[in-house]
C-alpha cells in the first residue's frame, strides 16, 4: 500500500527540473560570497520580499535565530505568541544561543492581539528586564495555518514604532499566508526589520531558508551563520533547486489550499474529529479528537492511520496535524479521506 504522507510540508521531493538544475548549477565557496548561484537566489529573494538583501541560510531554524541573536541583546524578552515556533520548535534556541527570554502571549488564533502586546511592553526601570523584540508568525503553524492580514499586521507593526521596538516576521510559510489573502509578500512583509521564509515547505526545494532584512543587517547576518556552523561552501547546488522553488513553487499553493478544505470539510463531518473547516485558510489542519475515536488519544490515532497508510504528525496528546502539499495530488487526498473514515 502506497503511503499519503501528510506529515509536513516539508517531505516534498525535488522534481526533475529541480534535479536538473541542481547537476547544472554553476557554484563557488559561498563563505566568499563567490557562488553566483546563491547570489542570484539571494537577489531574487529580497526582491520577492521587498527588502534590500537576503541570505541563504540551511533552515528556517537557523534563519530565525539568526534574527533574534542580532536584534537582540542577552537578558531581553521577546514579545511573541505562545504557540509560536520560535518558542515551541526550536529546541529552546533563543535562551541557549542568544540569552533571550520569550514573553509569550496566548491568542486562541496566533493572532498577536496588538493591545496586548502593548501591554506586555516592559516598563524603563532599571529592575525589569528590557523588552527587546516582537515577533510574529504567519501563517500561523501551531495554530493552523492561521493568516494574519495587513490591516492586523500593520497595528502590530504601529505599536512597534511607538517603543522604538524591532519587530521579525517568521515567515516560513508566507507564500502561503499570501496566497491564501491573494496579496504579495512584500506587501505583508512591508514595516518589518526582518523576515525569514522557507523554501523547504510548500514551494518544494528540498532544503533552504532566506533570512531578508537590510543590507547591513545581512551583512551581520553572514557573520552570525558562520558562527552557527551554517557557510555551506558551494551551496549552489542546493540554490539551482531553491530558485526553482521560489519562481515556481507559489503557483502551486492554492491547490494545496483547496486540498486541505477539502480534507478539513471531510473530516469534519466524521465522528471522534473536532475540527471547524472554516479555520482552515491555508495546508495546514489541525484537529482535536474526542473520546470516541481513539480514546482521543493522538499517538493512539497515528498509530492506526499509518495502519492504513497515512502519515500525520501530534500536535499535542489530543491533537493531531495534516499537511497538504504539491507530492499529494486531489486523488491521493480523496484516498486519505477514505482512509481516515475505516477508522
Ligand atoms: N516547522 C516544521 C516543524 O519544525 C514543526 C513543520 O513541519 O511545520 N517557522 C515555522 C512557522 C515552521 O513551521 C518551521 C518548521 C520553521 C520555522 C523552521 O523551519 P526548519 O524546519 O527549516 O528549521
Amino acid at each position: 500500500m502506497d503511503l499519503i504522507d501528510l506529515r509536513s510540508d516539508t517531505v516534498t521531493k525535488p522534481d526533475a527540473e529541480m534535479r536538473r538544475a541542481m547537476a547544472e548549477a554553476e557554484v563557488g565557496d559561498d563563505v566568499f560570497s563567490e557562488d553566483p548561484t546563491v547570489n542570484r537566489l539571494e537577489e531574487e529573494a529580497a526582491a520577492a520580499v521587498g527588502m534590500e538583501a537576503a541570505l541563504f541560510v540551511p533552515s528556517g531554524t537557523m534563519g530565525n535565530q539568526i534574527a533574534l541573536h542580532l536584534h537582540a541583546r542577552p537578558g531581553g524578552e521577546v514579545i511573541c505568541d505562545a504557540r509560536c515556533h520560535i518558542v515551541n520548535y526550536e529546541i529552546g534556541g533563543m535562551a541557549a544561543l542568544s540569552g533571550l527570554l520569550p514573553r509569550a502571549l496566548p491568542s486562541p488564533d496566533g493572532l498577536l492581539d496588538p493591545a496586548a502586546v502593548e501591554a506586555a511592553i516592559a516598563p524603563d526601570v532599571s529592575y525589569r528586564a528590557r523588552t527587546v523584540l516582537i515577533e510574529v508568525e504567519n501563517s500561523h503553524m501551531m495554530a493552523g495555518g492561521t493568516v494574519n492580514d495587513r490591516p492586523h499586521l500593520e497595528a502590530i507593526l504601529a505599536v512597534a514604532r511607538r517603543h522604538r521596538l524591532p519587530v521579525h516576521f517568521d515567515g516560513a510559510r508566507v507564500f502561503n499566508a499570501a496566497a491564501a489573502l491573494g496579496v504579495s509578500v512584500a506587501s505583508l512583509a512591508a514595516g518589518f526589520d526582518s523576515l525569514n521564509f522557507c523554501l523547504s515547505k510548500g514551494l518544494g526545494a528540498p532544503v533552504g531558508s532566506l533570512l531578508c532584512g537590510s543590507r547591513a543587517f545581512i551583512t551581520e547576518g553572514r557573520r552570525v551563520r558562520k558562527m552557527l556552523g551554517g557557510g555551506m561552501r558551494q551551496a549552489g547546488i542546493l540554490a539551482a533547486a531553491g530558485l526553482i522553488a521560489l519562481r515556481k513553487g507559489p503557483a502551486q499553493l492554492p491547490e494545496d489550499h483547496e486540498n486541505a478544505a477539502r480534507l478539513a470539510r471531510a473530516l469534519a463531518g466524521m465522528k471522534g474529529i473536532d475540527l471547524d473547516p472554516a479555520s482552515v485558510r491555508t495546508n495546514i489542519v489541525i484537529f482535536r479528537l474526542t473520546p470516541e475515536l481513539c480514546g482521543g488519544s493522538a499517538m493512539e490515532f497515528l498509530v492506526r492511520a499509518k495502519e492504513v497508510g497515512v502519515l500525520a504528525v501530534p500536535m499535542s496528546q489530543e491533537k493531531v496535524r495534516f499537511i497538504t502539499h504539491r507530492d499529494v495530488s486531489r486523488g491521493q487526498i480523496e484516498e486519505a479521506i477514505e482512509r481516515v473514515a475505516r477508522l
